[in-house]
């Protein structure tokens, strides 16, 4: 049996369209369920939209539609996206699915059955923004002198029944399992952050509301809503199946990797756990907490009228383009900033010039010098030998660089390799060696175009669609293009004929200066 890989985003609010923010986290997801597939794992990528609480609510009735009819409509558009960015979820789930609501309400009995769930009164400060309780010392005060959450969103005074969760009594088990397990959190920054949060204390956890109705009930007291952030995390567990715990989806999926913005990593990192360990349920195999983009070295937001439109992007640039951009321009982890010129340059310097060009001129050669046909190598010399087990050892150090989310790490290395191949092309010069040596000019362009079939099937999960016209062009069939046909025993066969040859990754008109 093949080994299990679980990977969820976070479910979008659909208060508000899908922006570059969520197609990110999105992207970096799917370029890991990718990567995990292709090294022979079963995959199980989750993506979905969140769609109760009270800030959806107050976006629906702004839009003059009702609830259900409003998140049908904002749901469809980030299933749009998942199409449009050709994103490979197995699952997008809705909060709004009987699925779902069955899953929460069982994880709410168990936790009342455990007795960890009690009745009191809300007394305090909550942003609708954040769907998310403050204490008066974390508030701040905004330029008109209103008080705002550390976020900015504005806060109200909420007074009313509603049911608590012990949160406060999970602060030692919490502290012991960040320590227990130091890579539960990535990256430090944020586990750092994290301990020394929950190291400060915690307040029991309001996790019902009754100001308003667009909420899962509670069981048994359907007066309650439930608070909209146990509702939305549970569905990390129901799309694996819970409340059948015992069944096979979920004792083969559970426990998951939860991939969020930095933003939501509180309620992933502390409260998520803590419902799970309190209801005897595995907690999740770890959380990584990306960093923030910003837009020409601004905040995005609709105000300012710098909003990234990801379908606006991908027209711009192509998809492969901008999912590359964004995999490689910042360290995942850290904040980010997406500007008109550092795309072009990606596209132009690293697309067009280093990679495109390297394959453009290596099978114009072929397609011209070697009857289109994948030419008979002589003799290997070490620099060739050197070349094609450079290519063919980067796939070791990838899986190391995945399996922490380095994904900017990953494309440094595949990119490393591609400037070796071409000054290895550059120094071998195969066109001056036509007439001079054929046989040597079949080595260097068979060495350099065996490397262009590793490098395109480990640049698949960042660009599938490139990638896939690169071994088209090379004639690989669609089963020998997972990372098990990387090794020798598949190399490309002298004498097997070639398409003719195409250019895959266009110059972009545009300032680059
Ligand atoms: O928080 N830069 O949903 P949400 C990077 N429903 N990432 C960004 C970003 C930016 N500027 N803006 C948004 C919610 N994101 C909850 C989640 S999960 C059980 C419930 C991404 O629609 C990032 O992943 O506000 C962030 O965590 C998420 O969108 C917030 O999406």
């Amino acid at each position: 049996m093949r080994d299990k890989f679980y990977i969820t985003t976070p479910i979008y609010y659909v208060n508000d369209n899908p922006h570059i923010g969520h197609a990110y986290t999105t992207l970096a997801c799917d370029v890991m369920a990718r990567f995990k597939r292709l090294d022979g794992y079963d995959v199980l990528f989750l993506t979905g939209t969140d769609e109760h609480g009270q800030k959806v609510e107050k976006a629906a009735r702004e839009a003059g539609t009702d609830p259900a009819a409003f998140c049908d409509q904002v749901s469809e558009n980030f299933r749009t996206l998942a199409s449009e960015w050709n994103f490979s979820n197995d699952q997008f789930i809705r909060t709004t699915e009987q699925r779902h609501i069955r899953s929460v309400q069982a994880l709410w009995r168990r936790l009342e059955e455990a007795g960890e769930i009690y009745l009191g009164t809300y007394d305090g400060w909550y942003a609708i923004r954040d769907e998310a309780f403050y204490t008066e010392d974390e508030l701040g005060v905004d330029d008109a002198g209103r008080k705002v959450a550390p976020s900015g969103a504005p806060v109200e005074w909420v007074k009313e029944p509603s049911y608590f969760f012990r949160l406060s009594a999970w602060q030692d088990r919490l502290l012991k399992l960040y320590e227990d397990r130091p890579d539960f959190i990535l990256p430090e920054v944020r586990r750092n952050e994290v301990v020394s949060f929950v190291s400060g204390g915690l307040n029991d956890l309001s996790i019902s509301r009754t100001g308003f109705t667009w909420g899962i009930p509670v069981p048994g007291d359907p007066r309650h809503v439930m608070y909209v952030w146990i509702d939305a995390l549970t569905n990390y567990i129901t799309a694996a199946g819970y409340p059948d715990e015992t069944g096979e989806s979920f004792t083969s999926w559970w426990p998951a990797l939860h991939m969020v913005g930095k933003d939501i990593l509180r309620f992933h990192a502390v409260y998520w756990p803590a419902f799970l360990m309190a209801a005897g349920i595995d907690v999740p195999s770890r959380i990584f907490a990306h960093g923030w983009w910003t837009s020409e070295g601004r905040k995005i937001s609709k105000s300012l009228g710098n909003v990234i439109v990801p379908s606006e992007i991908v027209a711009r640039y192509g998809l492969d383009q901008v999912r590359y951009t964004l995999m490689r321009e910042v360290n995942f982890g850290n904040d980010g900033d997406f500007s008109h010129r550092g795309a072009v340059l990606r596209c132009n310097h690293d697309l067009a010039n280093d990679y495109g060009n390297l394959a453009q001129r290596v099978l114009k050669m072929i397609a011209r010098n070697c009857e289109g046909k994948v030419p008979s190598p002589g003799t290997f010399h070490e620099q060739d030998r050197e070349l094609v087990v450079q290519g063919r050892g980067l796939v070791d150090r990838l899986r190391q660089h995945v399996d922490v989310q380095a994904f900017q790490l990953m494309l440094r290395d595949i990119w490393d390799v591609i400037g070796a191949a071409n000054r290895y092309i550059d120094a071998e010069a195969p066109w001056k060696l036509k007439a001079a040596d054929p046989q040597r000019m079949e080595t260097v362009l068979y060495c350099t175009a065996e490397l262009i079939r590793v490098l395109a099937l480990l640049t698949q999960p960042f660009m599938p669609q490139s990638s896939a016209r690169l071994l088209d062009q090379l004639a690989i069939p669609g089963d020998r293009r997972d990372f098990a046909s990387i090794g020798e025993e598949h190399r490309l066969r002298p004498g097997c004929p070639l398409p003719e040859p195409e250019g895959v990754f266009p110059r972009l008109a545009g300032n680059e200066s």
